[in-house]
C-alpha cells in the first residue's frame, strides 16, 4: 500500500489517464507476478567488484518447455540458414527472392549472417551447422577492410556475436577475433573526439573514424550508448580495462551534462563541445538501446550507479513519453520534440523498434523492486500488449515499421522487416510472468511468418502487411537469425535454457554471462569500474586532440568523402540501369498494346466496322509520350534527391 501511495505522489505529473490506468491493477499485479518472494535486492552487491546475484528472481517455478513449438522454430532456422549458405555465403545477408548475396559494404563482407547466427545455431543444438559457420568465420573474417564500417552495427552484431559464441562454446579463437576488433575501435579514432563521445564510422584499414556525414562533428545517443555491454565484457575477459574505460566514459559524461529532464537524454550531440544538437527524445531509432544498456550494464556488473540512472530514465519515459490512445487501450512511446516555448510535442505514430521497451521495463522492474516497480511492470505489459494488437490488427498478422497509436487499424509504414522487438518483449514477459497469453501471441507470429514470408530461397519481409496480395521485401535480415528466431525459440523453452539470472542479452540478442557466472565467474579477472565522479570531466573542459590525430582525421575526411562519392556514383549507376530497364519494359508494353490495337483495328476493318482515325492515333501518341515523360521525371527526381541528400 505504501509503495502505491509513493507511486501516486511520484506520478502526480503523469497525464491523469496514464496514472489512473497504471494504478488500477497495481495491487493485482503485485500478487500475480510474484510467484515466490523475490530475493533480488538483498543479494545485489553494487560495488562492481562482487557478483550480481539475481537468482532466483523468478522463484522456483521454472516453466515448462513446449517441445513441438521449439522444433518448429528450429526448422525455420534451418531453412533460413541453409538458404543463406546455398545462395549468399559468405556475404553479409541474403536476397531470398533473387537468391543472391547482399553486402553492407559491397564488395566487402563482414560475415554478418554467419556471425549473428552462431549462438542461435549453438543454442538450438544445430551442431554441424554451428561448426560450419564457425569455420567460415575463423577462416574468412577480414578485420582490415579498407572501408568505413558502422561502429554501432559492428559492435552489436560482430563483436556481440563473436563474444556470445565464445561465452557458450569456449573456443578461444573467437575471443581473439573479438579482441582484435575491440582494439581496432580503441586504437583507431572511434573515441578520439574532444568530448570522448564515439564516432560511428571507422575505416578498418586506416583507423580513421568519422560521423555519418563524413566529418567528426556529431555523435548519436544510441550509436555511442550501445557499445558499453560488449566493451565492458571484453575488458572483464581480457583483464584490459581500456575497452570499458573508453565506452563507460561516455555514460559518465552524458550523465554529467545539464538535462531538461532528469532521466531523459536527447538523441544528438556535437562531438566536439558537448552541445545538444536537437532536443529530440524517444526510445525509437537513435535512442532505444542506450536505455536498454543502462539497465543491462547494471545487470552485467552490479554497479548500482547505472541502475539508478536507468530507474530515473524509466520513470521519465513513463512520466513524459508514454502516450495513451483515446480509447485508453493502447500504450505507446512516439518520438517527441522539445521546444522551450512549447514544451514536449509527441507524434501519434510509434515505431516497431519501441516494442522492445515492454521487455526492458518489465525486466528493470523485477530485477530491482524500486518504489515504482509495479508501475514499470504494468507499463511493460501494456506496451507489449499494444504491440501484439498492432500485429493482430493486420490481415497478415504481422506489424509494419510504424503503427498509428490512437487507432491501430490505421496503417502507418506497413513494411515488415522481420524485426525482433515484439518477440523479444514476449520472451521477457513469458519468463517474468509465465502468463500463457504471451506464448500464444508468439505462436501466432510464428505462423504468420511461415505463411506470408517463407519462400524457396529463405525468409523475406513484406512491402506492406496490409495486403495479402503480397509484394515481398527481398532481404533476409541477419537479425532475423540472431534475434527473431532465437527469441521465438526461447519463448517456448524452459527458463533454464539461457537463464536470465546468469545471462544478459545484448541488443542483437547475443547472450553474455553476468559477473559471477559463466565466463565471468572469476572475480580476479574483473576490471575495476570507476567510482561515482572519478572520471568526471566538467562539461566545457573538453580535451585537445594530438596533432597526429588532427592530421589523420584530415586525411580521413578526404578519403571518406571520396568513398561516399564513389558510393553515390555506384548507386546512381544502379538507378540509371534500373531506369533503362524499366524504360525498355515500358516500351515493350506499349508496343504490345499498340500491336493488339492494330490487330483489333484490322479485324474490325475486315468485319467492316471501321478503324481509328488520325486524331485517335495522335491522342495515343500523346498518351504514350506522357507516360514515358512521367516515368523519366520520377526516376530523375529519385536520383536528384539522393545526390542532394548525400551532398555528392
Ligand atoms: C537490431 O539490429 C537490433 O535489435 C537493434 O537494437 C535495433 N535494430 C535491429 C532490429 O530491429
Amino acid at each position: 500500500m505504501i509503495s502505491l501511495i509513493l507511486a501516486s505522489i511520484y506520478y502526480a505529473t503523469v497525464p491523469w489517464k496514464v496514472l489512473w490506468k497504471l494504478q488500477e491493477d497495481a495491487e493485482t499485479l503485485r500478487h500475480r507476478h510474484s510467484p515466490t518472494p523475490l530475493a533480488t535486492v538483498n543479494n545485489v552487491v553494487g560495488s562492481g567488484t562482487q557478483p550480481l546475484m539475481l537468482d532466483p528472481f523468478l522463484g522456483r517455478d521454472r516453466g515448462h518447455e513446449d517441445r513441438d513449438k521449439m522444433e518448429f522454430v528450429k526448422k525455420m532456422m534451418m531453412h533460413a540458414w541453409d538458404s543463406y549458405t546455398t545462395y549468399a555465403s559468405p556475404a553479409d545477408e541474403l536476397h531470398p527472392i533473387a537468391r543472391k548475396p547482399k553486402n553492407w559494404y559491397d564488395p566487402h563482407t563482414l560475415l554478418s549472417t554467419p556471425i549473428d547466427a552462431l549462438d542461435t545455431l549453438f543454442i538450438m543444438n544445430l551442431t554441424s551447422r554451428y561448426t560450419a559457420a564457425k569455420s567460415l568465420v575463423l577462416s574468412s573474417l577480414n578485420l582490415n577492410l579498407n572501408t568505413s564500417i558502422n561502429v554501432f552495427e559492428t559492435t552489436i552484431r560482430i563483436l556481440g556475436g563473436l563474444l556470445s559464441a565464445y561465452e557458450l562454446e569456449g573456443d578461444e579463437r573467437l575471443l581473439e577475433r573479438a579482441t582484435e576488433l575491440g582494439r581496432k575501435f580503441v586504437n583507431g579514432g572511434v573515441f578520439e573526439t574532444r568530448t570522448g563521445f564515439a564516432l560511428n564510422y571507422l575505416n578498418l584499414a586506416s583507423g580513421v573514424a568519422l560521423d555519418s556525414g563524413g566529418s567528426a562533428m556529431t555523435a548519436n545517443l544510441a550509436e555511442m550508448g550501445t557499445l558499453q555491454l560488449e566493451m565492458q565484457y571484453l575488458s572483464d575477459l581480457t583483464g584490459d580495462g581500456v575497452f570499458a574505460q573508453k565506452a563507460l566514459f561516455i555514460y559518465e559524461q552524458l550523465h554529467a551534462m545539464n538535462r531538461t529532464f532528469k532521466g531523459l537524454y536527447p538523441s544528438d550531440y556535437a562531438a566536439d563541445n558537448l552541445e545538444v544538437t536537437s532536443e529530440k527524445y524517444g526510445i525509437g531509432a537513435g535512442a532505444d538501446s542506450f536505455y536498454e544498456y543502462l539497465l543491462k550494464i547494471w545487470l552485467a556488473t552490479g554497479e548500482e550507479r547505472y541502475r539508478d540512472w536507468y530507474i530515473d530514465a524509466a520513470n521519465d519515459i513513463a512520466n513524459h513519453l508514454v502516450n495513451v490512445s483515446e480509447d485508453g487501450a493502447n500504450y505507446f512511446v512516439p518520438d517527441t520534440y522539445y521546444w522551450q516555448s512549447v514544451g514536449l510535442n509527441p507524434g501519434t505514430h510509434f515505431h516497431h523498434l519501441t516494442c522492445f521497451a515492454g521487455g526492458m521495463l518489465s525486466l528493470g522492474a523485477l530485477t530491482h523492486r524500486h518504489a515504482n516497480w509495479t508501475v514499470h511492470l504494468d507499463l511493460g505489459r501494456r506496451i507489449t500488449d499494444t504491440c501484439v494488437r498492432a500485429y493482430i490488427s493486420t490481415p497478415t498478422g504481422l506489424a509494419g515499421e510504424t503503427s498509428v497509436g490512437t487507432n491501430l487499424t490505421r496503417p502507418g509504414d506497413g513494411n515488415y522487416a522481420q524485426r525482433p522487438e515484439l518477440v523479444e518483449s514476449l520472451f521477457y514477459m513469458w519468463r517474468l510472468t509465465h502468463d500463457p497469453y504471451w506464448r500464444e501471441a508468439g505462436w501466432k507470429i510464428v505462423q504468420s511468418i511461415e505463411k506470408w514470408c517463407r519462400g524457396e530461397g529463405g525468409y523475406h519481409g513484406l512491402k506492406s502487411v496490409w495486403y495479402t496480395e503480397l509484394e515481398p521485401n527481398d532481404t533476409q535480415e541477419s537479425f532475423f537469425l540472431a534475434e527473431t528466431l532465437k527469441y521465438l525459440y526461447l519463448l517456448f523453452a524452459s527458463d533454464d535454457l539461457i537463464p536470465l539470472e546468469k545471462y544478459v542479452f545484448n541488443t542483437e540478442a547475443h547472450p553474455l554471462s553476468v559477473r559471477g557466472h559463466g565466463k565471468r565467474s572469476d572475480p580476479s579477472r574483473w576490471v575495476r569500474i570507476p567510482k561515482d565522479g572519478e572520471w568526471y570531466r566538467p562539461v566545457g573542459e573538453v580535451r585537445d586532440l594530438t596533432e597526429e590525430w588532427v592530421l589523420r582525421r584530415e586525411r580521413g575526411v578526404n578519403e571518406r568523402r571520396a568513398e561516399l562519392q564513389e558510393r553515390s556514383r555506384k548507386e546512381a549507376e544502379e538507378i540509371q540501369r534500373r531506369f533503362e530497364e524499366g524504360r525498355k519494359e515500358e516500351e515493350q508494353r506499349l508496343e504490345e498494346i499498340e500491336r493488339e490495337r492494330r490487330m483489333k483495328e484490322r479485324e474490325e476493318r475486315v468485319r467492316g466496322v471501321g478503324g481509328g482515325g488520325g486524331r485517335e492515333e495522335d491522342e495515343r501518341k500523346k498518351e504514350r509520350d506522357r507516360i514515358m515523360k512521367e516515368r523519366e521525371d520520377r526516376m530523375r527526381g529519385v536520383y536528384e534527391k539522393k545526390v542532394a541528400a548525400e551532398g555528392g
